[in-house]
């Protein structure tokens, strides 16, 4: 397997484990970082043993944000031109189905990353926020996108404008989050959704994945159009017949693209 230099990566099952290693700097995204995740994402992806895939970080933080020291020499033409952070476009490019398991900070670009992931799962030690506009800059890795789409425009105002950290009872209740649990069972439960997910069959997991984000992307109708082809486009595969096969048969069904 790929050893990396800022995450730690390792296999159970059919599910791939991304752990955020930057630990003298809480997890702050710096480039160096960034590739680290997008390379081992991209290398999960495409391996067909995995179904799908656990982001987390430490006990303390998850990640406390873009890296401020990194962010801190650079200029308009800096961020206009290089393209600063683009390569997350590749991590929302993953197919397989990803779950964030967010214990600690996970603020400005750390809230981001857990928001790009499928679903976000907290320890109940979890902290969230936007903190940016306290250091004089907005959200710039997605939050003023996704927050607002997770969560409403009052509640991501009140985020975004204030720059106040919310606890994971708070998440929860607000919708950012999936499910809070134990900090010690965070792993366990994380890693237990995710090899649920990759009991699945994989070509579905992906139909459903795609089909959840279309509803951020499109109208209703159009969304609706392409949820019907994607369901219909479920009916090419055996693993369709398995599963139905299975539940008249009343067993497990037994997927084989998986
Ligand atoms: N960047 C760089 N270093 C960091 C960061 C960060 N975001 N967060 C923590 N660190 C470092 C600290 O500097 C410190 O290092 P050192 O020991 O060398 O001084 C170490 O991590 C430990 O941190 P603290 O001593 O501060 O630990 P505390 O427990 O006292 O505090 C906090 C923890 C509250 C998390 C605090 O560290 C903090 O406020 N961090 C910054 C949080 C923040 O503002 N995050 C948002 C950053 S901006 C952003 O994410 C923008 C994203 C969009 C970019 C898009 C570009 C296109």
């Amino acid at each position: 397997m790929t050893q990396y230099e800022h995450v730690l990566t390792e296999t159970r099952g059919r599910v791939g484990i991304i752990t955020l290693h930057r630990p003298k700097a809480l997890n702050a995204l710096d480039e160096a970082l960034m590739n680290d995740v997008v390379d081992a994402a991209r290398a999960f992806d495409v391996d067909a043993g995995i179904g799908a895939i656990v982001l987390t970080g430490s006990e303390r933080a998850f990640a406390a944000g873009a890296d401020i020291r990194e962010m801190a020499g650079k200029s308009f033409v800096d961020l206009t031109t290089q393209g600063i952070f683009g390569r997350w476009d590749e991590f929302t490019a993953v197919r397989t189905p990803i779950v964030a398991a967010v214990a600690g900070y996970a603020l400005g670009g750390g809230c981001e990353l857990a928001m790009m992931c499928d679903f976000i799962i907290a320890a109940d030690t979890a902290t969230f926020g936007q903190p940016e506009i306290t250091l004089g800059v907005i959200p710039g890795m997605g939050g003023s996108q996704r927050l607002t789409r997770a969560i409403g425009k009052s509640k991501a105002m009140d985020l975004v404008l204030t720059g106040r950290s919310i606890d994971a009872e708070e998440a929860d209740r607000i919708g950012l989050v999936a499910r809070v649990v134990p900090a010690d069972a965070l792993l366990d439960e994380a890693v237990g959704a995710a090899e649920r997910i990759a009991s699945m069959s994989l070509p579905v997991a992906i139909a459903a994945k795609d089909a959840v984000n279309t509803a951020f992307e499109t109208t209703l109708d159009e969304g609706l159009r392409t949820e019907r082809r994607l369901f219909a486009g479920c009916f090419a595969l055996d693993d369709r017949a398995e599963g139905m096969a299975a539940f008249s048969e009343k067993r497990r069904a037994n997927f084989t693209h998986r």
